[in-house]
């Protein structure tokens, strides 16, 4: 039986095919598609998000909300036009949903989700953090009534991307990871340390092409995103490797650890440390830091490198099973 989960993502390429992965697996309930500032706008992630709800064929099935529109304690940032195109979506121009617009704000829904299903709920992230630390402010109770939260973001043990120490959406808010990853919520994080690792090709490309009208807005959406990328291997499957590793953990080779996110400095911001536990040589680190102790007390999953299931396949695969609705 497919399981509750809540998809909070800022519209974007691979954001818009991430969800699109979502559907297509049939593993899911989705219960809301809740937007956040991040790759453009928050208003614009929203009315992408919206636009998707219905190229993807769950207008008015899958309530889609409007999100933060700036980090929690920084100044709005240009956003990162470069990969997604000024809309967010390459040079798409789709409907509008023709649901009304929903009054309740990402947070709130993510809330009433955490309550309505306790203990079930399965949250994945692929932008931003700062929908979820906002729930987590509100209500700290948020982090033990979900199940788990897959994020996109960070990167432990390899260079950002959007400076060279810290990965885009970690580096966009870098308090709301922080807030959330010391909030005790079983987490895991995907950053670039995977999601590098599974690429998306031209031949992924001529794969969706092959397959006709159905795939056509996904492919051309693909074709935008593969870009820069096209000469040196492809584009990584960021967002929509989220997505998978929430049902399946061997798409990628994950640690437990700590995560602790540089929020003091302007030239580190956003870098996220990983800190490894291992529970037969536990480290005894430094004891006069109450601070120290306490948040290598709160550990989550951390994914390294790919895994031995291959997440391309899986994607293109199951992207074929869910064609647009226009
Ligand atoms: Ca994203």
């Amino acid at each position: 039986m497919p399981a509750p989960i809540v998809l909070d993502s800022d519209p974007g390429i691979d954001d818009a095919v991430a969800l699109q992965y979502l559907l297509g697996t049939g593993l899911w309930d989705l219960k809301a598609y809740t937007t956040v500032g991040g790759n453009v706008p928050a208003e614009q992630t929203f009315r992408n998000g919206r636009a998707l709800a219905r190229a993807f064929g769950i207008d008015g099935d899958v309530s889609v909300h409007r999100g933060a529109g700036r980090p929690l304690t920084r100044l709005p940032y240009s956003a990162a036009g470069e990969f997604h195109g000024a809309s967010g979506l390459g040079a798409e121009t789709l409907p509008d949903s023709t649901a009304p617009e929903q009054a309740e704000s990402s947070a709130q829904a993510l809330l009433r989700l955490s309550r309505a299903y306790e203990g079930e709920l399965t949250v994945c992230a692929t932008g931003p953090l700062t929908n979820v630390a906002l729930a987590l402010t509100e209500d700290p109770g948020f982090a033990r009534r979900v199940k788990k939260l897959v994020f996109m973001g960070g990167a432990a043990d390899v260079p950002g991307n959007i400076t060279p120490v810290a990965e885009f959406n970690a580096w966009a808010d870098p308090d709301a990871v922080d807030l959330v990853v010391s909030s005790g919520i079983a987490y895991t994080m995907v950053g670039l340390d995977a999601t590098h690792g599974w690429r998306f090709t031209t031949d992924d490309l001529e794969t969706l092409r092959a397959a006709g009208d159905g795939m056509a807005l996904t492919a051309r959406l693909m074709d935008f995103y593969l870009g820069a990328y096209r000469e040196t291997g492809g584009s990584p499957l960021h967002d929509p490797l989220a997505v998978g590793v929430c049902a399946d953990e061997s798409f990628v080779t994950a640690a437990e650890g700590t995560v602790v996110v540089e929020c003091g400095s302007e030239l580190t911001r956003g870098k996220t440390v990983f800190i490894p536990y291992d529970a037969d040589y536990p480290r005894a680190y430094y004891q006069e830091s109450p601070l120290v102790a306490a948040r290598t007390e709160r550990r989550g999953r951390v994914a390294l490198g790919t895994g031995p299931r291959n997440f391309t396949d899986d994607f293109v695969n199951t992207l074929l099973k869910q064609p647009t609705a226009a």
